[in-house]
């Protein structure tokens, strides 16, 4: 007999959630959470100026009407400690606390056929069997370092902008090394400059960014939201990306270059993630493409002083949006600060940090912190950091050696009673993650609750389904300009990782539809035992 019902790996938003579901279906769970607090992204990623840039208003749960009424967002976008606090309020609220071991690594997740059971093992020693083994792992949780010779040496500190130090860093009068140029890099870098004697930024790609124009939360926006947040729920599930954001049915090519420019300066102006909504076609076809990306270098051009400087940050070899875009504050005009410093290191690689800081082909910079703002593992390296083995004793690394295979990016054949929320394969990333996660999570309850109704153990996604559905998240994904790009969606930031377009790009709306068509069906595309 399994010790309880589900075990469920992380307590971030997706973890928290799946918990509070289960527990409202009276079946027993247990959660495992290698941070020492629950929050998943929001608890490690503390780097100055860490940020979502969703809106507030869109990027909280929905599943309590009291509770989105009553917790007040204080700006347009949520700060880390802010969404780190409301995090914890729900856990408090819900009671969640007490089925959270902290502090404890899921170490491997192995499925007995004959007892139909999970053994799930941690870094503490537990080993706990479960029915089902639910994986809240996060779509990027597991920190890239690259493995440059001589890290070990560096006589100053490194920090990972995905494991930031809880106490805080002050940079004050240091020489600061930041390598990389997304997301983390770009919201901490206006910061860090701003402490720094002096900053060098080790840029291997540029990123197009656009302004987040964050502010205070309108009280009239937020009263309005309020006062139909059922309503603004409902656009967000049906939406493409899981919060509503004015979207053309027009292509770029079919207006003037005046009108689109106006069309684009509206959109900058607004600031945040719409601006590739801007056009139907922006990111299926190149000409589209182009007159957008040309704005976003013309925007650059104008915001940094020195030429070459701004031709240095300008994004020229990929279309704009098939790399995760960035929201910014202040991020291109930094470099007009004299204390700030652009090094090109795609042109002049680092060839190794040194006690005294690092040297690329052409140069050495002395340096007393190193930042790596190199991003994640994405989407599987969680998963994989598991030793997962399904049916026969194959491991999940086996499985998706030629990239990850799932069905509905929520299950994957030959691992029964294992799910995956906001897996591979599934819109997550490229969508509203909170969005997804609660239809993931209420996906994933309803099939438990159904299967306890029907006396069903166990549900396998089928090699048949998982097979079709592997083909027309390629199929779709490869319709776009996305696979273009050097992505992360591309897993093509890790050494040897397999180069597979890893999101679905159909949309959060169309994505549900499937879902829900599946479980209508009694879970078509799975196969379901008794005991
Ligand atoms: P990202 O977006 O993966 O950015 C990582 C950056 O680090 C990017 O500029 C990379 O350059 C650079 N990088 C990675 N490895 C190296 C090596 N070996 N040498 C030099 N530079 C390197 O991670 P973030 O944390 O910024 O953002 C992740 C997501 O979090 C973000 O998209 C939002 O969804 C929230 P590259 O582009 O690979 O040439």
């Amino acid at each position: 007999m399994p010790d309880v019902h589900a075990v469920i790996v992380g307590a971030g938003f997706a973890g928290l959630y799946m918990l509070h579901r289960l527990r409202r279906l009276g079946l027993s769970a247990r959660v495992f959470e290698a941070g020492n607090g629950v929050g998943g992204t929001w608890y490690w990623n503390r780097y100055p100026g860490a940020r979502c840039d969703v809106e507030s208003m869109d990027y909280s749960y929905s599943f309590s009407d009291e509770l989105q009424q009553e917790w007040k967002w204080s700006e347009r976008y949520a700060s880390q400690p802010e969404i780190l606090s409301y995090i914890n309020h729900v856990a408090d609220r819900f009671d969640l606390h007490r089925d959270i071991q902290l502090s404890t690594r899921v170490t491997s997740a192995t499925f007995d056929e004959a007892g139909r059971t999970w053994t799930i093992t941690t870094d503490r020693g537990d080993r706990v069997a479960a029915r089902f083994c639910i994986m809240a792992t996060g779509c990027l949780s597991t920190a890239q370092v690259p493995k440059l010779p001589g890290r070990e040496t560096f006589g100053g500190t490194t920090y990972h902008t995905g494991r930031w130090p809880h106490r805080g860093v002050d940079f004050t009068g240091q020489r600061v090394g930041v390598i990389g140029t997304g997301s983390s890099a770009i919201q901490s870098i206006p910061i860090i400059a701003a402490q720094a004697a002096h900053l060098f930024v080790f840029q291997r790609t540029p990123n197009f960014s656009v302004p987040a124009r964050n502010a205070p939360l309108d009280p009239e926006f937020e009263r309005q939201v309020k006062a139909a947040y059922a309503d603004f729920r409902r656009q967000a599930r049906e939406s493409r990306v899981g919060f509503v954001v004015e979207r053309s049915e027009a292509s770029a090519l079919a207006v003037t270059p005046d009108e689109r420019r106006r069309e684009y300066e509206k959109r900058w102006s607004r600031g945040g993630l719409g601006f590739t909504a801007t056009y139907v076609d922006l990111l299926t076809n190149q000409e589209a493409n182009d007159t957008a990306a040309e704005f976003c270098r013309e925007k650059i051009r104008a915001a940094v002083r020195d030429p070459t400087v701004a031709a240095l940050l300008a994004p020229k070899d990929y279309p704009v949006g098939t790399k995760r875009m960035c929201v910014d504050t202040g991020y291109y005009e930094t470099f007009n600060r004299d204390n700030v410093t652009l090094v090109d290191i795609r042109r002049s690689p680092i060839e190794a940090i040194t006690p005294a800081g690092l040297r690329t082909r052409e140069a050495a910079y002395a340096l007393d912190s190193i930042v790596f703002a190199t991003g994640f593992d994405a989407m599987t390296g969680a998963l994989l950091g598991i030793d997962i083995r399904g049916r026969g004793g194959r491991t999940l690394n086996d499985a998706w050696s030629e990239g990850p295979q799932t069905y509905l990016g929520l299950a994957v054949a030959g691992f029964p009673n294992l799910f995956a929320v906001t897996g591979p394969g599934s819109p997550s990333v490229l969508s509203n993650m909170i969005v997804s996660i609660e239809q993931h999570v209420d996906w994933i309850a309803d099939c438990l609750e159904a299967m306890r109704a029907r006396g069903h153990e166990t549900i396998e996604a089928t090699a048949a389904a998982q097979d079709a559905w592997v083909a027309h998240v390629n199929e779709i994904g490869h319709a776009t300009l996305y696979p273009r790009a050097n992505s992360w969606y591309m897993g093509a930031n890790i050494p040897g990782k397999p180069r597979v377009f890893m999101p679905y790009i159909g949309g959060v709306g169309a994505y549900r539809q499937i879902c829900d068509r599946v479980a209508a069906k009694g879970y078509d595309g799975f196969t379901l035992a008794g005991a």
